[in-house]
């Protein structure tokens, strides 16, 4: 099979959610080519230094699609949402010099970034959102990445039917970037179970299918060659482009 038609394929069986707002998925491997071009173009516009537009409190979408699962069904996050996410608690490890643990509370003391920025995803739609959140920048200041440290690994709470976990990865250039944030809020209120909650990355200069929801733990590291399919993301694994900057 046609590896695009085969990507486009494990799409459908992998998330629902992907083929309810999908209106073909056969465009798979035209959305492909227009995001090759999109990224070639943009690259030079935003790139990894650049900023990402800014939108009006009247720009904002009124109902946001989900992408993926809508809430994970995992037993443990079934019960922090039960709980509120009174439970959560946020781990940074890998190589760091000083892994942390943090709480939503201790989170919020320091969530001091709110942007209204968009949204894109590989599919066609976009919204637009006002994301308030911790600058992840903020978070490697106090765990301190190792020398050798190179990438962000965010790994997530929800799995796909095949039972493998979602996951994502930026490097360090991105994570310091000053509109990438660990999200709390979307549009006034904590991000609800469909959109991510209760944390989750918003890397605004990069295609949304980057912005990692429902964060259940971040780890640096060297290298992502040897985790899960060795690309980078679960995305990425099936065959999208480990960049994606708009
Ligand atoms: N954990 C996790 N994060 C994810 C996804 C996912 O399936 N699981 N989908 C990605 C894609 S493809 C998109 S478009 C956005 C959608 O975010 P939204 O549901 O808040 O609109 O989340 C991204 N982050
Ligand atoms: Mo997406």
């Amino acid at each position: 099979m046609n590896r695009k038609l085969f990507v486009a394929t494990s799409f459908a069986a992998a998330l629902g959610g992907c083929a309810k707002i999908t209106n073909a998925l056969n465009d798979a491997p035209q959305v492909h080519s227009a995001l090759k071009v999109a990224e070639d173009l943009n690259h030079a516009v935003i790139g990894t230094h650049g900023r990402a537009k800014l939108y009006a409190e009247s720009d904002i979408t009124r109902v946001f699609p989900t992408n993926g699962d809508d809430t994970p069904s995992s037993p443990e996050y079934q019960q922090l949402v039960r709980g509120r996410f009174a439970g959560y608690r946020l781990a940074i490890g890998g190589l760091v010099e000083r892994p942390q643990t943090f709480d939503i509370a201790a989170l919020r003391a320091i969530a001091n970034l709110e942007e209204i920025t968009r949204h894109d995803c590989v599919e066609g739609w976009s919204v637009v959102g006002k994301w308030r959140g911790v600058p992840l920048a903020d978070m490697l200041g106090v765990v301190r990445p190792k020398r050798d440290a190179r990438y962000v690994m965010f790994y997530s709470f929800d799995r796909d039917s095949g039972g493998q976990q979602f996951y994502g990865s930026i490097d360090l250039a991105q994570a310091a970037h000053p509109q990438t944030q660990l999200a709390l809020d979307l549009n006034g209120k904590p991000i609800d179970a469909d959109h991510g909650g209760p944390v989750r990355l918003r890397i605004p200069t990069q295609l949304a299918y980057k912005s990692t929801k429902w964060v259940q733990r971040i780890e640096l590291a060297s290298t992502f060659q040897p985790i899960f399919g060795g690309k980078g993301g679960y995305w990425e694994d099936q065959g999208y482009e480990w960049y994606a900057g708009i």
